[in-house]
């Protein structure tokens, strides 16, 4: 599988924004257009639902090894070989995940600040995201933090770290000046006229 070390370009189907039925096309686009880890995150659903998804989508993405991250539920991690899971800062801790998928799995962390971003590298996370950037319609309740704590979090937290909300191509170049090395797009992506060359075009950037 892929090592976190080598991920730029984090993309999230949301399934507020792609239907069950399009999961795997929107997947492979990801993946040919050089996206180096997915996350499935669908808030309202079934742990059941998330289940299945996450099943279908694994065998997918293991071809290209591309980890498979589950949003929130690490139990799903118990029933199927998924590479890891993300938790929120009001979800379970990073020790109640890693029990919960009792085995060995990549354990993700959002943060909001940069005093957060240090208590997850305390907590035993294997990597953050650090946001929202901007603000950004998928995570509306979020109060954006911009861009100043970009290069501090990269030179104190040592972790890799990946910057989401509200982050698009025509943006990136101001992220990626502000220090961040990686990134997460979920909008962006999902809702452009072409994922794969849109992919490919903040693959470069980032390269
Ligand atoms: N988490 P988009 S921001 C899922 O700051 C999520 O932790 C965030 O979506 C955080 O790329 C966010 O569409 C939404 O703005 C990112």
């Amino acid at each position: 599988m892929r090592a976190l070390s080598e991920c730029r370009l984090y993309g999230i189907i949301d399934l507020s924004y792609v239907a069950r039925s399009d999961v795997a096309r929107v997947a492979e686009q990801m993946v040919e257009g050089g996206v180096d880890l997915i996350q499935l995150r669908g808030k309202a659903r079934s742990i059941d639902e998330l289940v299945d998804l996450a099943a279908d989508l694994h065998q997918l993405t293991t071809k290209s090894s591309t980890p498979l991250i589950v949003n929130d539920h690490a139990e799903i991690a118990s029933h199927i070989p998924i590479e890891g899971v993300h938790v929120g800062q009001d979800d379970d801790s990073i020790e109640v995940a890693r029990r919960k998928a009792s085995r060995q799995i990549v354990v993700g962390k959002s943060t909001h600040s940069f005093e957060q971003a240090l208590a997850a590298q305390r907590e035993g996370a294997d990597y953050i995201g650090f946001g929202p950037i901007f603000a950004t319609p998928t995570k509306p309740d979020y109060r954006p933090i911009g861009l100043s704590d970009v290069s501090r979090v990269y030179a104190e937290v040592n972790l890799p770290i990946f910057c989401i909300g509200g982050i698009n191509i025509d943006n990136l170049q101001s992220v990626i000046d502000a220090g961040a090395k990686r990134v997460v797009m979920v909008s962006a992506l999902l809702k452009a006229h072409s994922i794969v060359d849109y992919a490919r075009c903040a693959t470069d950037m980032l390269a």
